[in-house]
């Protein structure tokens, strides 16, 4: 089996990729990313290595690119994750976010489409990787579902609706095999310091003030990041093709109180008095269009793929707490962009 994963540098990707390659040593895995800012090859220097696995610099826009790509390897399924991600850049530059999710997806499913039409024994699968925000906000009850509407509030989760469409379009226009996730947020080793909880843990070490947007009252649905990558794994393999799962970790949080559960632990772990980090909690101006809660039932992923998170919050959260303490240099080059030269470089001249 040839696998494409794209987005493999980045956060998530970077999880299921390690997953596979070291999983299935029978698989050969592909994984295409831009190296944007958010994609850094430092993510994979344990597993850069193994015979299984290959890194390819590319773009998903490109779509003749992707096409050739698509015509010389091959490829028996894929799993896509590579996405502009963060909701804030979206409400600054929502373009990007229409070119690479939306357009990216497209070109990819092209080309995927090409290969199923051409064989179809050839080519088993299109796993798109989306996120809960589609399905936009809550009020104080209940949970999304996989038959919640879209509802999407910000440029970022309209980008990711929009792809999720398409690839359910795809399905039931030229019968290609697809599956889609909608996972709620993810936290963990190798998170960008750009989200709530990376850029906090980074702003407490360096006692900078910790920006909560409102009055840090908005609810996430919050779900280690390995556990989604054994999520990944199972619907890769176990879905029904043409479904939709919520995956999520019943683990629903007010910013406020993550983050202040977060100052207590490092005041713990970095021998400062009690309520030190506290006191760097600062409340700013609310996100355009913020979105109040997310909350997702993930019964069906549980009842028929048998899959159940296995990392509770205060154990994940203490696993990433003690990860960025002891990867210094990861958050440091990531911080100071050293590694937008080094790695990028690296590779283009292999
Ligand atoms: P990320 O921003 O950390 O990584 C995205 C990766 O995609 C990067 O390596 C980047 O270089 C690559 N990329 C971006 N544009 C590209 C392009 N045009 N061509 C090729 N590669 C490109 O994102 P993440 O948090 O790891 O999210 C991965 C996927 O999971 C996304 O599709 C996202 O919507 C989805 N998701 C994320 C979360 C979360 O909490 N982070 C939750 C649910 C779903
Ligand atoms: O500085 C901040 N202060 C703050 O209060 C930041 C960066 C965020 N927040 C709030 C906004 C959200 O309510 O914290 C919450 C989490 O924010 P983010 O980490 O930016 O994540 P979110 O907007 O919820 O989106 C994430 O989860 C779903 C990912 O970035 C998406 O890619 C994923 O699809």
């Amino acid at each position: 089996m040839k696998v494409l994963i794209t987005g493999g540098a980045g956060f998530i990707g970077s999880h299921v990729v390690r997953l596979f390659v070291s999983k299935y040593p029978n698989y050969t895995i592909h994984n295409l990313d831009k190296l944007t800012y958010a994609g850094n090859l430092a993510n994979l220097k344990d597993i850069e290595n193994k015979p299984n696995y290959k890194f390819i610099k590319g773009d998903i826009v490109d779509a003749e690119f992707i096409d050739e790509l698509f015509r010389t390897e091959k490829y028996n399924a894929v799993i896509h994750l590579a996405a502009e991600s963060h909701v804030d850049r979206s409400i600054t530059n929502p373009l990007e976010f229409v070119m690479t999710n939306v357009i990216g997806t497209v070109n990819l499913l092209n080309a995927s489409k090409a290969l199923y039409k051409s064989d179809n024994n050839l080519f088993s699968k299109f796993y798109h990787v989306s996120t809960d925000e589609v399905y936009g906000a809550l009020g104080d009850e209940g949970m999304f579902t996989e038959e919640t509407a879209y509802d999407p509030h910000s440029p970022y989760s309209a980008s990711k609706a929009s792809s999720d469409h398409f690839v359910r379009a795809y399905h039931d226009t030229y019968g290609l095999p697809v599956v889609i996730s909608n996972c709620s947020n993810n936290y963990g080793p190798n998170h960008f310091p750009e989200k709530l909880i990376p850029l906090c843990i980074n702003n407490i070490k360096h006692n900078r003030p910790l920006p909560i947007y409102g009055k840090g009252e908005n609810v996430r649905d919050w779900l280690f990041v390995e556990d989604h990558a054994t999520a990944i794994d199972t619907i890769f393999h176990k879905s029904k093709l043409g479904s939709t799962y919520n995956i999520g970790g019943h683990n629903e949080w007010k910013n406020i109180d993550v983050i202040r559960l977060l100052c207590k632990l490092m005041d713990n772990k970095l021998d400062r008095p009690e309520g030190t980090n506290e006191k760097l909690i600062t409340f700013v101006k609310d996100r355009a269009g913020h979105d109040m809660r997310y909350a997702i039932d993930a019964a069906k992923l549980q009842n028929d793929l048998g899959w159940v998170p296995s990392v509770t919050f205060e154990e994940g959260l203490n696993r990433t707490v003690d990860w960025y303490l002891s990867n210094e240099e990861w958050l440091n080059d990531v911080t100071s962009g050293n590694y937008a030269n080094y790695y990028k470089e690296q590779y283009v001249n292999r």
